[in-house]
């Protein structure tokens, strides 16, 4: 972590990385190396190790050993505060070349990845606050001879799959709660996303984390994220990704029963009522579809408005959508970025083709721009003429593509809203509180707004219902999600015998 060059565009070489295993950055010879091309600009910016099942194995050995070492497991939880409120000011320190790498492997706009670095920083200063307060229960009811108390103990080696989308925010969203009550853990990046994980690592290390307790074994998912998902000295698995991987997680867990949080695909409801105040909306719903390029689990891609408010709000919408801009990924007033890879701008565009066969219409956008030279850009798209039972609207596209369908009635807008497979977020808009209230009460989603959208601070914990996944990352309950329960008895005074 002590390059930072000019930070203004693509680099001159390819950057190379290792493994970083027991506190060592590893680069041996008989590595194979992935090269990674820039989103935004086409060119090769990193060289990915391939690390294999061997690798996995000595990444949790290590976290094993210093897990049962208990250097970091049983270190007081003000010790591990200071450690964590010191990894939240070195990715400070360090945001300006994070960003920089997160931009490049991951296409994002440069302001957007400054954002998301500062709110990762966030994590771990809410973190340090978890690691101290993290606490049971007492029973003082049994009686004068029988005490409770209720503990938690950090679980041991946990592993942690994460996708390309949010390289850095989704790791920030479980790392430090992982780490809060003392687990050892090793982490498996998306193949396309390595940077700013083995950079994390280091800061840790550079925060005073004992080697051994923080892994990375970058690689691709059927090698490396099979072997951890099937490894058993594994106690927990946290993965994000998509539904159908996530299906192989589950089934790859069962080797020896991991406690397995898994955040998968949406197809998230915008539901936009006339009493809104629909410039709000249409702005708010122009921001779901078009933030990371689309390309975020909970991104808002069925439009469901009310009828009679249906032609100004889609006129409304399309002037913000004309307006958004979609820029070069290091220009700091770009606001929406590349699409992540060629094969997966393919997928996207599939969809447009797909919603014509199925009846529906491109009422706007949807084509490629040529912003630089090698870039995957693509204009947002509204998809018109669309009921709910269109593969366009049951499918995740994953891109900056709007189903839009209308609704009359909140029995119909809620109907609509949860036939889904998925149940990941939902947002409300109306000015009406009764109604707003009302309806997320009904909505099925783990994470869901009210006149506002993909917004958010580390207190509230993510996940999603039905095919969206299982268990909640984030707040409290991301900390005790990574936490065994212990139930302890404790006999006072003399035993009143059994046997006389
Ligand atoms: O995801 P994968 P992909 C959705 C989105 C997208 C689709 C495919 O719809 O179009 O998934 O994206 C690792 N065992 N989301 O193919 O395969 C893989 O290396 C263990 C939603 O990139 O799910 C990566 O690190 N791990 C989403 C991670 O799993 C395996 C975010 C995710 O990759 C594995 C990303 C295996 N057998 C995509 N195979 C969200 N919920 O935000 C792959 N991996």
């Amino acid at each position: 972590m002590n390059e930072i060059s000019k930070l203004s565009g693509p680099p001159q070489q390819p950057k190379r990385l290792g493994l970083f295993i027991d506190g060592k950055n590893e680069q041996r010879d008989e590595l194979e190396f992935l090269p990674r091309s820039s989103p935004g600009y086409g060119m090769e910016v990193t060289h990915v190790a391939l690390g294999t099942a061997a690798d996995v194995d000595k990444a949790v050995a290590a976290a094993r050993r210093v897990f049962d070492r208990g250097s970091w497991s049983r270190m007081p939880g003000a010790e591990r505060a200071r450690i964590l409120v010191k990894a939240a000011a070195l990715i400070r320190e360090h945001a300006e070349e994070l960003a920089y790498w997160e931009t490049l492997e991951a296409g994002k706009p440069i302001s957007q990845s400054r954002a998301e670095i500062n709110d990762g920083a966030g994590h771990y200063e809410y973190c340090a606050g978890l690691a101290q307060t993290l606490h049971g229960q007492t029973f003082n009811t049994y009686g004068d001879d029988l005490f409770g108390l209720v503990i938690r103990e950090p679980m041991g080696v946990v592993a942690l799959i994460n996708p390309w989308n949010f390289p850095f925010i989704v790791l920030s969203e479980r790392l430090p709660y992982i780490l809060a009550s003392g687990n050892s853990v090793v982490i498996k990046p998306s193949e396309m996303t390595s940077y700013t994980t083995l950079a994390m690592a280091s800061i840790l290390q550079e925060a005073g984390l004992p080697d051994g307790v923080v892994n990375v074994v970058t690689g691709t998912g059927p090698v490396v994220g099979q072997a951890l998902a099937e490894h058993r000295d594994v106690e927990a698995i946290s993965f994000t990704g998509s539904t159908r991987t996530g299906e192989a997680v589950l089934r790859a867990s069962t080797s020896n029963f991991k406690k397995t949080s898994l955040e998968l695909g949406g197809k998230n409801p915008q539901i936009v009522f006339a009493d809104a105040d629909l410039e709000d909306a249409a702005d708010g719903v122009a921001f779901g579809l078009c933030f990371n390029a689309g390309q975020c689990c909970v991104s808002g891609s069925r439009l469901i408005i009310e009828k009679s408010a249906q032609e100004e709000f889609v006129s409304l919408l399309s002037e913000k959508l004309k307006r958004v801009r979609i820029g070069d990924n290091f220009d700091s007033a770009s606001q929406m970025g590349a699409i992540v890879s060629t094969q997966h701008r393919d997928k996207i565009e599939s969809y447009l083709t797909l919603a014509q066969e199925e009846g529906g219409h491109v009422a706007y956008g949807g084509e490629r721009l040529s912003i630089t030279e090698g870039g995957r850009f693509l204009r947002p798209a509204l998809l018109a003429g669309i009921t709910n039972n269109m593969r366009v609207a049951q499918e995740e596209i994953f891109g900056p593509v709007l189903s839009v369908m209308t609704f009359e009635g909140q029995d119909q807008a809620v109907q609509i809203a949860n036939d889904s497979p998925y149940g990941l977020a939902a947002s409300i808009w109306t000015k009406n509180i009764d109604k707003a209230l009302g309806m997320i009460r009904r909505v099925r989603g783990g994470r869901t707004w009210i006149n506002t959208t993909i917004a958010g601070g580390p207190g509230q914990p993510l996940g999603g219902y039905r095919q969206s996944g299982v268990g909640r990352e984030g707040g409290l309950t991301g900390v005790e999600e990574y936490t065994e329960v212990k139930s302890i008895h404790v006999g006072v005074g003399k035993r009143n015998h059994w046997i006389s």
